[in-house]
């Protein structure tokens, strides 16, 4: 029963929860996919990380600081500053949906540091690669992220990733969900994260849903990770204890 989940039978769950609750209208000049990752933590803890729109920086790599004005609530904004080094300073987050019953998170980019757009312009010339050589970039960007150290990122990765998609984070929405699962006979998570996003002038559907995924990737590794410690942490309290 359980090899059989493992199998077919997960793949059949994930369509199925992606058909019923990662549904986004997709214009024409837009791209759009979604994400799945499997963490060994129980949902109460993951979804506990990633309902806290007011704390993204609890799991987020990016993130630095987040405030919040007023209550949190379904239109609450979320005003999130980004690590230095990043092409981004700034981002205006709207939350769309919060749903505790059936652990789905929504949210809308409505706003940011459009300092980016002109970085297009004056680094056009500085960018020793261009965007065909994007996927290169991000197979290091990611590698690094992944072990969490952005202090070897090489100045020119950043100035392609200003060049080619950050310059453009338009009407970017994601909608995150976690369902329970059985990993290794414990109770496990699975989490979808699904986007919608313009493609910016100048770039393809591909080139812009590769770098979103690969931003991505990082924030689910994260949380992977975190939610993985804290329920080790969760299984060994007790003994700690005696
Ligand atoms: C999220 C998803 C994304 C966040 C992107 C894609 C962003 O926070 C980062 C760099 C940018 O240049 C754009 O759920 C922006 O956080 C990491 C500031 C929006």
């Amino acid at each position: 029963m359980i090899a059989m989940m493992s199998g077919y039978g997960c793949i059949k769950m994930e369509d199925e929860y992606i058909r019923r609750h990662h549904r986004h209208e997709i214009r024409d000049n837009q791209c759009s996919s979604s994400l799945v990752k499997h963490i060994k933590a129980p949902v109460h803890l993951v979804w506990s990380l990633v309902r806290s729109f007011d704390q993204p920086q609890k799991y987020k790599p990016f993130v630095s600081r987040c405030i919040v004005q007023g209550d949190l609530e379904i239109g609450s904004v979320r005003e999130v500053n980004v690590k230095s080094g990043l092409p981004a300073t700034t981002s205006t987050e709207r939350l769309e949906l919060l749903d505790d019953e059936e652990h789905i998170f929504g949210m809308r980019i409505v706003g940011g540091d459009h300092r980016l757009k002109l970085n297009k312009a004056n680094y056009t010339s500085l960018a020793t690669t261009s965007c065909n050589e994007l996927s290169m970039e991000l197979v290091g960007f990611g590698l690094i992220v992944g072990v969490m150290d952005y202090s070897n990122l090489a100045h020119h990765s950043y100035i392609n990733l200003v060049h080619c998609s950050f310059s453009n984070m338009q009407n970017y929405s994601s909608i995150v969900t976690v369902h329970p699962e059985i990993i290794d006979g414990r109770p496990g998570t699975l989490v979808i994260e699904s986007f919608v996003v313009d493609v910016p002038d100048g770039n393809t559907k591909d080139e812009t849903c590769y770098f979103v995924e690969a931003l991505i990737k990082c924030n689910l590794k994260s949380l992977s990770d975190v939610s993985e410690r804290l329920a080790i942490q969760d299984r060994t309290e007790p003994i700690d204890r005696m």
